[in-house]
This record gives structure tokens, sequence and C-alpha cells, in this order.
């Protein structure tokens, strides 16, 4: 079969986060896809190890949310978001208000996670604002934290080459130490034990900084771009009780965490830690549509809209808030969810992934394996001289092989859809294995 790539003209797609010259050199297409399968453009069937980009937890092209989709755009493609709405969005609002723990009752929405996460930071701000508290402009992050590529989240995430070639960034962010070291904490299955007092840099920052500067503190549940960093047993919870007590406001980052990755609607249930703020993207639509979603706690919502004296409370928002074809999506990725009872099935796959991954411990150059709800990450040694080599060759090897994970460095991270079978999260994990045996 002709490969689809050489009609094509490659040059004037700028590919994301992508080497784009070596992807021009030997590229990879995608034309069709269904459940836990993709298919190339060269006829070639590849096992989905990573849920699109940790996005399509329902498998992909889910009957129902096709069909939702297609329904909803024949009924009403767009309606005005700005002193209008529509009630596909209102129902879709209601629903996930009623699955977030506490009273994360009011959702503001958006287009993506990097959307999402600057209008968290922007909630936080005109909250502090409405309070007479302006001076709490400073952002917290934490070092190899991503949220998402908007000024905002690039200014509070902490991965080095996401800044370096874009000047200053929003002014005031300080950064938390990252949570992974392999020297406690190499080969855990799930939470590591080690590591929970590095929540207590934030004592810290708090101490140098005065309370009285700090808006808020933005972290991943887990980080997910990073590779896999899963929060040490009490982290969460103590980075909750010293936020608390200074008045700063926490927000999870749940763009990868929310949706069942970790067997509940949100890590903040899993973690029995309730945030003030939630960010969420991908899984909210099983990545059919585009669409993001900030959740706010009563008590944050209440605070900006009482004090406001515009009639408009929040100068903020997007042509696509809540677009009806994203809010029908949503809709029908949410009743996937629900029937099919994919949370709990993620639930009992953990354990199924975690015994796979764990199980490629003795491959050469190996030097951690780690998990929590149905993700994971393999992390190997670099090459001398060359790092992040050997993570794109396994990518490759992979692939060539017939599953598609992700390589961020020279760490492999997978993370199936909810609806893989418990021979394919295997599987995932076995071709994985063998991709490392083609590695030198
Ligand atoms: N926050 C978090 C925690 C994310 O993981 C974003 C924000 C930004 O979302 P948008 O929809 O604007 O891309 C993300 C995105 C990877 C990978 O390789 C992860 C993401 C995106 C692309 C690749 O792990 N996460």
């Amino acid at each position: 079969m002709t490969r689809l790539h050489n009609e094509l003209d490659l040059d004037a797609y700028w590919l994301p986060f992508t080497a784009n010259r070596a992807f021009k050199a030997n590229p990879r297409l995608i034309v069709s896809a269904s459940g836990t399968r993709c298919r190339t453009d060269d006829g070639r069937e590849l096992l989905d190890g990573m849920s699109g980009l940790w996005c399509c937890n329902a498998g992909h092209s889910h009957p129902r949310i096709v069909e939702a989709i297609r329904r909803q755009a024949a009924e009403l493609d767009y309606a005005m978001a700005f002193q209008l709405g529509h009630p596909t969005a209102f129902r879709l609002a209601e629903r996930l208000a009623a699955m977030a723990p506490a009273d994360l009752n009011a959702v503001f929405f958006t287009n993506s996670g990097s959307e999402s996460v600057d209008t968290a930071l922007k909630i936080a701000l005109a909250y502090h604002h409405a309070r007479g508290e302006s001076s709490r402009t400073r952002f917290v992050g934490r070092e190899r934290g991503y949220h998402g590529a908007g000024f905002g989240g690039t200014s509070v995430g902490g991965i080095g080459n996401n800044r370096k070639a874009f000047g200053a960034h929003l002014p005031d962010v300080v950064h938390l130490p990252q949570t992974h070291d392999l020297e406690h904490q190499a080969f855990s299955r799930g939470q590591p034990t080690w590591g929970a007092h590095l929540a207590d840099e934030l004592e810290r920052i708090v101490a140098v900084n005065h309370p009285s500067t700090i808006a808020a503190v933005i972290v991943e549940p887990f980080a997910g771009s990073a590779g896999v960093l899963v929060p040490p047993v009490g982290y969460l919870e103590r980075l909750r009780e010293i936020t608390t007590r200074h008045g700063i406001l926490l927000i999870f980052d749940e763009v990868i965490t929310a949706f069942g990755r970790l067997g509940t609607a949100f890590a903040a249930q899993r973690f029995g830690t309730v945030p003030d703020i939630v960010t969420v993207a991908k899984g909210i639509t099983g990545g059919a549509v585009p669409m993001g979603a900030v959740l706010v706690r009563d008590e944050v919502r209440e605070a900006i809209v009482d004090a406001a004296r515009d009639p408009i409370e929040f100068f903020h928002g997007y042509t696509y808030s809540g677009h009806p074809l994203a809010s029908a999506a949503a809709m029908a990725a949410l009743d996937v969810y629900e029937e099919e009872g994919l949370f709990d099935r993620a639930r009992r796959l953990e354990g199924v992934l975690e015994d796979a991954l764990h199980g490629l411990a003795d491959k050469r150059n190996v030097v951690d394996i780690r998990n929590i709800g149905l993700a994971g990450a393999v992390e190997l040694r670099p090459r001398n001289g060359a790092p992040g080599a050997r993570g794109g060759e396994a990518f490759g090897a992979a692939f060539d092989r017939g599953v598609l994970v992700r390589a961020t460095g020279d760490i492999i991270a997978v993370a199936p859809p909810l609806v893989a079978l418990e021979e394919e999260v295997e599987t995932i994990a076995s071709v994985l294995g063998g991709a490392l045996d083609d590695l030198d």
C-alpha cells in the first residue's frame, strides 16, 4: 500500500512540541481509530497505550460520543457565549459540580488545559483582589510541573526547555521542589512512602515571601508530562494544610488526572484532599472535541461575584466557552464513563498495569518503574552524551512493534484507555519490554 504521506506536502504544518525536521524525514500518520486501536497510513494497526495523549479515556470514536456530536452539530452548532447560553452547557456544568467533591460547584468553561490553567490563575488573583488582598499576586508552582503552553501555565510550570526562549513570563513565581527521588523511591508501587516532607518547603517559601504576597499554589496531583511522578504518601495533604493555614488558594491541575485516570472522577477524591480550584480538560470529552473547565469552590466564586461593582463580575472568557459540540461530547463521555463503569474499571486494571510494568524491572537500562491509577512510567538511564536518545528510540521501537507509548526524555509513559482489556494492558508492557531489548 502506498503511504498517504507520499501524496502530502508536509511543509506548511508546523507540529507542536515535535522534532519537526526528524518527523518530516520519517512521518508517522494515523488515519483512523476505534476503541483501543489506531490505524496508520500504511495500514498497520497500533494498540494505543497513551489514550491519544492522556485524553481518549473511553477509547477512540466511541459510538455514543460520535452520535452526540453528530446530533448536536445538526441541531445547534454554536450559540453566542457572552450574555447568551444554551441548555447543554448548563446541564454539563450542573453534572460536573455534582461529580466534584465538596463545594466545587462553579464551573467555568474553556477549550483546553492551557486555558483552564490561565483561567484558574486569574480567578485566584480576582479572588484576593475582591477580598481586599491585592498584594497576593505571587504563584507557587513546582519543578517539573506542566501546566500547558499559555504564558500563565508556562510561568508556573517547571520545565526549563518550555521557558528558555520566552523571556520573563509572569513576574512573581516561585517553585517548590519536585517530588521524585530515585535514591529513596525507585521501583515504588503506587505512592512512595518517602517524600511528604518535600511539601514543607512551602513553609519556607511562605516565610521568605510573607503569606500576604502569595495568591495560590498550583500542582498536578501526579505530574504527568514529566513522566508520571507520583505524590508521596501525605504530601498533598500537607500542601493543603499549609495553604489553608496561610490563606493561600490550592489549585489542582487535573487535566490528566480527572475523569477516571485514578479510578475516581477527580484525583482530589482518590487522595482525599480538596483543593479550592480544579482545572480539567482532555478526558472531559474523551478527547473527541477540545474542551476544558475550571471548577471553583463556592466561597471563591461568591467572593468575586459579591464584591463586583461592575455588572460583569469577572472579565474573562472565550468565544467557545461551553461550545455546543464540546458540551454534547462531554455529556456523552460522562454517560459512557458512568454506564460502562469505567472509573471502577480503571481501578481494577491498576493492579494489572502495575504488575505488568514492574515485570520490566530487569530489562537493560531501566532505573525506575512507577505507577498510579491507569498510568505508569519506565525510566531509562540516559545514554552517555545523548540524553533523551534512548527514550526516543524506545518510542520508535514500540511503535514499530505495534504499540503507542509516549517518550519524555528517557522516560516512557503509558496511560491505556479505561476500556482496555486486561490482555491489552499486559501487551502494552510486554511490547515495551521487547522494544527495550532492541536498544543498546
Ligand atoms: N495541565 C496539565 C497537567 C497537562 O498535562 C495541560 C495543562 C495543557 O493542556 P492543553 O489541552 O492545553 O494541551 C496539560 C497537557 C505529555 C503531554 O506528553 C501532556 C500534555 C499535553 C501534551 C503532551 O505528557 N498535557
